[in-house]
């Protein structure tokens, strides 16, 4: 990963971060780096990819403690920040991590594991002290280095293991393709658990030399604020964060509408993805901002793959095209090419696509074709040019505010209730979140649809809870036994 810092090197008093505590140059940010990464390495001269998971909320603290994992020859595996005890063991127990580092305000909720004698468990404040220093390791690129998990079609999220090698690709094919430079200035709003906020927009930023001011958790009247500063030139987001601004810009009385306006006009590049932008979204934000957003495509799997073009039409509706180095081909179920303009899976191949799936062989094998493409389960088909998606082959897969939340995973979930016989879960269309949690349930008895919400609180981040709880009968089924989803969603939409 050393292009990563080189850039942090060439320019020690540019600023790099700006977060609620202050203004971070990268001189800065390398020093704390190094802190870090001799603190954790304790002596040692490599950590010899053993993962390290760390609980910090994104900012200054959270790049440098990524960073010197990956310095210090670690896997990072960062720990989504709004996870309940039971996600984040999960996690812990799946990549049996031997680190844990944690900022102050995530102790109490890893409590349990910090009595733990197999696992190091610092907070943030122990890196404060100096500490002698020694060399680091030379990391070969082709080691690991990053841990993300991802929801699927099996009931357990599974961990994405990526490499030095894949993920330095990830990021230069976005900054090539994105023109990103030392000038840009971008927003960190997006949470740094998944692949847009850690590559998109974090890790392109700082790689090249661009400075990243993290505004978290989202709040619209906060952001817009922010843009009126003028700094801000690059900003991602996913379609459910657009849809927010439009309806926040909309109470805005004409006058400062006309000055927000004017200043997104300035922008260099806006960016949408992580779910299917509605026509609708680009056609008002056009109106708002005077950009046409750049849609684009990705997977945890992957990184990005396919992008609408920087310099050329952007078109709605669709994801554009595959990105330098990435190879792209959309197969039948023989995984033969189709002819072009049909419908197809989209599969995979490059130097971004991920190792493996952690400790899963069967899971990385059954993933990729004999011939070593990756299939993602998205169907679509090539229109003008340009891909289309037109839905994935699972509806177990649902898309929520840009999460990918699996329905078998939260199913499995409201079974272990006592007074729940049977459950199903879907995603129904919404114009806000893309689609909405929502489960059907048979019971022994009403259940209050509160309190079954804060049960599962406990279980689960909010992200995945289900919003509407109907309770039936009995669930629809096929001749076989199998719940029929798509006449389920009915119940939810009539
Ligand atoms: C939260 N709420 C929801 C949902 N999430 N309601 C329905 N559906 C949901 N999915 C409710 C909360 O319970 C709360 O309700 C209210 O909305 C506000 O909650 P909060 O958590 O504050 O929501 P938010 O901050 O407004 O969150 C919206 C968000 C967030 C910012 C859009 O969902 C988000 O950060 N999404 C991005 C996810 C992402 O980065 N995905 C990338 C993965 P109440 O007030 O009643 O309690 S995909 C990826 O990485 C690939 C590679 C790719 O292609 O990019
Ligand atoms: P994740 O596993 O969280 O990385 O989510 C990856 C999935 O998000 C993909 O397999 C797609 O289904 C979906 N996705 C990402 N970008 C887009 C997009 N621009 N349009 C439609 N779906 C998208």
């Amino acid at each position: 990963m050393n292009q990563l810092f080189q850039k942090a090197n060439q320019n020690p008093s540019k600023i790099a971060i700006i977060d609620k505590n202050g203004s971070y140059t990268f001189s800065q940010l390398l020093s704390k780096t190094q802190q870090i990464a001799q603190h954790i390495l304790a002596g040692e001269t490599d950590l010899k990819e053993a993962r390290v998971a760390f609980m910090v909320s994104p900012g200054f603290d959270y790049v440098a403690t990524q960073w010197a994992i990956w310095q210090a020859g670690g896997i990072a595996v960062p720990l989504c920040i709004s996870y309940p005890f039971p996600s984040l063991k999960y996690v812990l127990d799946d990549t049996a991590a031997t680190f844990i580092l944690a900022g102050e305000e995530y102790l109490q909720v890893l409590d349990p594991v910090r009595a733990d004698e197999s696992i190091h468990f610092f907070q943030l404040s122990d890196f404060s002290s100096p500490i002698e220093s020694s060399s680091l390791p030379e990391i070969e690129p082709s080691r690991g280095a990053m841990i993300l998990y991802t929801s699927g079609t099996t009931n357990l999220p599974k961990g994405v293991l990526t490499t030095h090698e894949n993920i330095e690709s990830q990021i230069s094919t976005l900054i090539k393709a994105w023109e990103w430079s030392e000038s840009d200035h971008t927003v960190g709003i997006l949470p740094l658990h998944h692949v847009h906020g850690i590559i998109n927009v974090l890790s392109c930023a700082l790689w090249s030399g661009a400075s990243l001011n993290f505004l978290y958790p989202f709040d619209a009247e906060r952001l817009f604020e922010l843009f009126e500063e003028g700094e801000v030139n690059v900003f991602m987001a996913v379609p459910t964060i657009y849809f927010k601004l439009i309806s926040s810009f909309e109470s805005f009385p004409k006058e400062r509408q006309n000055q927000i306006s004017k200043i997104l006009a300035k922008f260099r590049l806006m960016v949408s993805g992580s779910a299917a932008l509605p026509v609708t979204v680009m056609e008002q934000w056009h109106q708002i901002s005077g950009h046409y957003l750049l849609e684009r495509y990705g997977m945890t799997e992957i990184g990005m793959a396919i992008s609408n073009p920087y310099a050329a039409e952007r078109r709605a509706g669709h994801i554009g095209q595959a990105l330098p180095g990435v190879e792209i081909r959309l197969v039948d179920e023989s995984n033969n090419t189709v002819p072009i303009g049909e419908p197809g899976e989209i599969q995979v191949k490059g130097p971004g696509v991920f190792k493996e799936y952690w400790g899963k062989p069967e899971a990385t094998q059954k993933t990729f074709t004999s011939d070593g493409w990756f299939k993602t389960g998205d169907i679509a088909q090539l229109n003008g040019g340009y891909y289309k998606i037109l839905g994935r082959d699972s509806i177990d897969i649902i898309k929520s505010g840009g999460y990918k939340i699996s329905a078998l995973e939260i199913e499995e979930i409201l079974r272990t209730h006592l007074l729940i016989k049977d459950c199903a879960v879907v995603g129904i269309p919404n114009p806000e979140w893309g689609e909405l949690v929502v489960a059907a349930l048979v019971t022994e008895t009403e259940l209050d649809s509160k309190e079954l919400t804060a049960w599962l609180k406990e279980l689960m981040p909010p992200y995945k809870i289900p919003r509407i709880f109907i309770q039936l009968e009995e669930l629809p089924r096929n001749a076989m036994g199998k719940v029929t989803k798509n006449e389920l969603k009915k119940h939810f939409t009539t």
